[in-house]
Formats: structure tokens, sequence, C-alpha cells
């Protein structure tokens, strides 16, 4: 390979940011590297590179370091024709609105899961409930966000949808109960093989035993589920 254009991505195993981006270079096929840290222990190398310390980051060449998931599931697009997003300036802007949009629900799902009070974590559930009614309006009459072809929008809504299947036996309530649109747009996009290829094995795993060891609200409803047999191992990154 060309030195020059030698991709690396850095990564953290439960970022969602960074699952986005596995997923679209999974799926466009885009040889790379990866290289795993830890947010508790950021390296120096990585705190040189990564302008607001955050994962992802992809690093071109040996000079060129994208960092926001946005601008790099942008930049994959472009090299790996035919392009996922669209050509026409109002659509790209809604397209981009909604990769905001994503960042938000990620944003308040991860809070939900790991949050530790009662009160803020249903004040979280009512506020994603409201916010996937929102989601399933934009699915009236579409398989995907733009229709009925997947594009580079879709990828951004791929972590929401791992996280409530991962959650399922555990939830107290079924979130998306009244969204059927929602409910099948989720099934296509976590039916795709680069979202299983785009997380690391133990992805599930990991963000279980953090469930637990932090005593979240949504372990101690639960415990029963998390003191029996482990939920089972995905043994999807690189198959
Ligand atoms: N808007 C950013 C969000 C990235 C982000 O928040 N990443 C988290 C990990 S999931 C991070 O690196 N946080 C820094 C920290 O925890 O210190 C993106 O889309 O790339």
């Amino acid at each position: 390979m060309d030195k020059r254009f030698k991709h690396t991505l850095v990564a953290f195993k439960i970022c969602p940011y960074c699952m986005k981006v596995l997923t679209i270079m999974c799926h466009k096929n885009i040889k790379f590297e990866i290289k795993f840290i830890e947010m508790s222990n950021k390296p120096d190398w990585f705190l040189k590179l990564s302008p607001l310390e955050r994962v992802p980051i992809l690093i071109i060449g040996e000079e060129v370091v994208l960092f926001e998931s946005a601008a790099i599931m942008e930049y994959i697009d472009e090299i790996t024709p035919p392009k996922l997003m669209s050509e026409d300036p109002m659509q790209k802007a809604l397209d981009r609105a909604k990769f905001e949009y994503s960042n938000e629900i990620i944003k308040n799902l991860y809070q939900f899961i790991f949050c530790l009070e009662q009160e803020k974590f249903i004040k979280l559930k009512e506020w994603l409930i409201k916010h996937f009614k929102q989601m399933d309006d934009w699915l009236k009459d579409k398989k995907y966000m733009n229709g009925t072809e997947l594009s580079l929008v879709d990828f951004n809504f791929v972590p929401v949808f791992v996280v409530l299947n991962m959650l399922k036996p555990i939830l107290p309530c079924d979130m998306l109960k009244d969204y059927k649109r929602l409910q099948n747009y989720g099934d296509s996009l976590t039916s795709m093989s680069c979202s299983k290829t785009g997380r690391v094995p133990d992805y599930e795993f990991l963000m279980m035993d953090g469930i637990k060891n932090k005593n979240t609200v949504l372990f101690r409803s639960n415990p029963c589920y998390f003191n029996g047999p482990k939920p089972s191992r995905c043994c999807f990154f690189g198959k």
C-alpha cells in the first residue's frame, strides 16, 4: 500500500462514534489499521494528534489527521465511489443536520445506559422516546432516511440500534414499541454485514460489564440478568 494513503483509525472499543466510522469503513471495504486506546489513559502520542483529545481520529499517511466522526465518514464516502451522500445541496444540509441529531441521540442513550440516578434515568428515557418519535416520523413511507436506498446518513444511526438490541433483555420498557417504522429501520440497519463487522467482538460484553461495574440504574433494576450467565459474546469484528 502507498504509505501516503495508509489509513489508521484510532478508536475506543465502546465508542459509538468510532462504531459509525468503522461501519462505513467496513461497508466501503477500506483497508485500514486500527489502534485502540483507553479513555482513562490516553497516550501522549494521541493527545498530540487529536485536537479535541477525542476519538475517533483517522490518520492518513504520516501527516494528516482527520477528527470528528462526521468529517471522517464523509471523507471515506468521497474516496470510495459511488458516493452514498447526496450531491444535492439541500439534501446534503438536511443529512448533515441528521448527523448532528444522531449524535444527540447517542449522547443521551449512553447517558441513559450509564445513569446512576433514578430520576435522571426516567427523564432521559422520556427524552429518548420523544426523539425516537421524530425519527419514526421522518421514516414515513420510507425504508431508509432518504427513501428506498441506503445513504450515508443512515450509518449514523447504526450504533443506536446496536445498543437498543443489546438492551432488549434488560430494559424495563421497549422504547420503540409504538414506532413500527423505526423498528423495521433498525432491523434493516443491524442486519447489514458491515454493522456486524464494524465493532469489536466484545463490544456487548464490555458494555454490559460497564453497566454492572458502575452500579447503574439499569443494573440495579435488573441484577439477576447480570449475575446469571454472561451475555453471549458477539464475534463480528474482522469476520
Ligand atoms: N462529536 C465527536 C464526539 C466524539 C466523542 O465524544 N468521543 C468520545 C469517546 S465515545 C471521547 O473521545 N471522549 C473524550 C473523553 O472521554 O475524554 C465525533 O462525532 O467524533
